[in-house]
């Protein structure tokens, strides 16, 4: 079960298709709840507490705004005696109620992170290789000399990379991993008020990291890769992505028969591995992995009906920055998708996006800061 925000005729015409209708209807907007036909009592109780429902084979759509699918929800669980019935109804009720409240707070062990705007999260990667910036600041002077003008630049975490993630990236050993970031992460750690974040799926480079000041584990696989990842990151904060596979042979992986479903579920299966690790909700933010196991349709389609993933009540990390489905729009290289980026990054903050990973900090501070203050205009 989960919300769907109906935009426009292709997503009205999905929606048919997810409940199993034979006779599509192309007009159906705003938002509706995709629920299971059992137990009976759910769709019908939403339906007598005042939402319009329609039916299929499969499952069945209750529609209307967040406001009123929220009610409907609430007063279903109040009502119904079922269990079944009112556990589902209660769910629903707390989905709508994320999808409509303010972002929540992600909290970091030492630092805290500023409440009232989206925040940057600038990328330093130690690698020779990564898709946009490979070998430019791949020594302890250069990537901590570039991690200072990001930190000035205003970036709000900064994340430190040790192994190149982009298709088909060789993986590389934890020791030599480790000897990328460690000094980097030590010496920043020394200089900068900036929380830092380690990008790393390796327990062994998560602790190093730790130990030498990271608060964040930024772990591209949602602690799906290493056993010991949980252990390793018990009093950090963690950003969840989602992938499938690794960065090897993640595009054979990219075929989902419902994207939005199927990212959201594992991204909810990321997080029973972070809860059952001991891991504080309020410590972990989520990330649909723009770029990995998905194609460039993959991620414009996640950019656009970002704000379902909102619903899962978690501060959800996007990472547009410089990646090929920029330069399928623009025809720009990785080093020229500046503009392109910073639209990326503008509309996701508008979307419900809390944290902005990105290679170039200035400009897109300058965007967020725009579409911060419409997001937010009152009068
Ligand atoms: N993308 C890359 C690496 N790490 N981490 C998160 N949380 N989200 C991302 O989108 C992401 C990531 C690949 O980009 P890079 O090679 O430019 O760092």
């Amino acid at each position: 079960m989960r919300l769907l925000e109906l935009q426009n005729e292709t997503d009205s015409l999905q929606a048919c298709a997810a409940i199993g209708r034979s006779v599509a209807d192309s007009n159906l907007r705003g938002w509706a709840a995709l629920l299971p036909l059992d137990p009976p009592a759910l769709a019908e109780g939403l339906r007598h507490c005042g939402l319009p429902v329609l039916r299929g084979e499969k499952a069945a759509l209750a529609l209307g705004s967040i406001a009123q699918i929220w009610s409907a929800a609430r007063s279903l669980a109040e009502s119904v005696d079922r269990y079944k019935a009112r556990t589902l109804a209660l769910e629903l009720r707390n989905r709508a109620a994320h999808l409509d409240a303010s972002r929540p707070r992600w909290e970091l062990p030492r630092s805290q992170l500023p409440k009232d705007r989206t925040l940057v999260m600038g990328v330093v990667n130690v690698t020779p290789d990564s898709f946009s910036d490979g070998g430019r600041f791949f020594s302890l002077e250069k990537a901590v000399e570039h991690a200072l003008v990001l930190a000035e630049q205003g970036a709000d975490i900064l994340d430190i990379g040790g192994e190149s993630s982009r298709p088909g990236a060789e993986p590389i050993g934890a020791s030599e991993e480790r000897e990328r970031v460690e000094p980097v992460v030590r010496e920043l750690a020394r200089r900068v008020k900036v929380p830092l974040s380690i990008d790393t799926s390796k327990s062994d480079v998560a602790r190093a990291a730790l130990d030498a000041g990271a608060e964040i584990v930024n772990d591209v696989s949602g602690l799906a890769r290493d056993p010991q990842m949980g252990e390793a990151v018990k009093g950090a904060a963690v950003c969840l992505m989602h992938m499938r596979g690794t960065p090897e042979q993640m595009q054979a992986k990219a075929t989902y028969s419902d994207l939005l479903d199927e990212v959201q579920r594992e991204l909810i299966e990321a997080l029973e591995r972070a809860s059952a690790a001991g891991i504080a909700e309020e410590r972990i933010a989520l990330d649909p992995g723009l770029g990995f196991a998905k194609t460039g349709e993959h991620n414009l389609l996640l950019l656009r009906r970002l704000r379902e993933l909102t619903q899962l009540g978690r501060p959800l990390v996007v990472g547009a920055s410089r990646k090929s489905f920029i330069g399928t729009a623009t025809g720009r290289s990785a080093p020229e998708r500046l503009f392109g980026s910073v639209a990326a990054s503008a509309l996701a903050a508008s979307s419900g996006a809390a944290v902005l990973r990105v290679h170039d900090v200035a400009a897109t501070r300058e965007a967020l800061a725009v579409a911060d203050a419409i997001r937010t205009s009152t009068a």
